[in-house]
């Protein structure tokens, strides 16, 4: 059984059991399966140069530059930008480009261009939900999350058990 919550969308709040509302296949799911995820924490895009990114992002599309680090274990020097009040739960455009040639973001413009390379869900437990990914069959990258922007806490599922997309999970640091 699961409790009634209200259930915040786009579109305005129910509150309804989000299960029972939608019915059908959602009455299969365990309820241990839900809520793993806060929200999109960023959209990853693989970029050439920095800076000529940043400079179409802000001045083009009127993004803000939130953050700029260089992670040299992940191969990239990258940039968070938001838009508007840019509220906690928002999601930013994280800007990759290659560090040097054996970067992973190097191999992935060299075969398939400039593009996006990652899609980012927020958790609160990077640990929970790493037990649950593995528990249904999903390849995790690393044995235990490595350091991602700001000092969070990362970990990638592998493309080919996500349905062709890189998800990163990301517990940010507590403040
Ligand atoms: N999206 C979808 N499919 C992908 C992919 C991607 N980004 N990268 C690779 N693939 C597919 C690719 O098309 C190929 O399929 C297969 O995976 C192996 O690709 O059907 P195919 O053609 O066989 P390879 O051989 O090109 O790449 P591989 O050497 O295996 O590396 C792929 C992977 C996912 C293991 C590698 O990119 C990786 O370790 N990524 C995780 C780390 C990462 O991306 N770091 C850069 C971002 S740092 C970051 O996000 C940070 C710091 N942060 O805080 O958020």
């Amino acid at each position: 059984m699961t409790n009634p919550v209200p259930v915040r969308t786009s579109w305005g709040v129910s509150s309804e059991d989000p299960l029972k509302a939608a019915g059908g296949v959602c009455d299969r799911l365990s309820p241990m399966n839900t809520d793993l995820f806060v929200c999109i924490d960023h959209v990853g895009l693989a970029v050439p140069n920095l800076d000529e990114a940043i400079k179409f992002h802000t001045e083009v599309l009127g993004w803000r530059l939130l953050h700029r680090e260089t992670n040299e274990e992940q191969g990239v020097e990258e940039a968070m930008l938001g838009t508007g009040a840019q509220g906690a739960e928002n999601a930013q455009i994280q800007l990759l480009a290659p560090l040097n040639e054996s970067s992973t973001i190097a191999k992935f413009i060299a075969k398939n261009g400039p593009g996006i390379q990652q899609l980012a869900y927020r958790v609160a437990d990077i640990d929970a939900v790493s037990d649950a990914l593995r528990a249904g069959g999903v390849r995790l990258l690393y044995p235990e999350p490595k350091i991602g922007t700001g000092g969070s806490r990362i970990q990638f599922a592998h493309p080919k058990d996500t349905g062709g997309i890189l998800l990163e999970i990301v517990e940010p640091v507590a403040h």
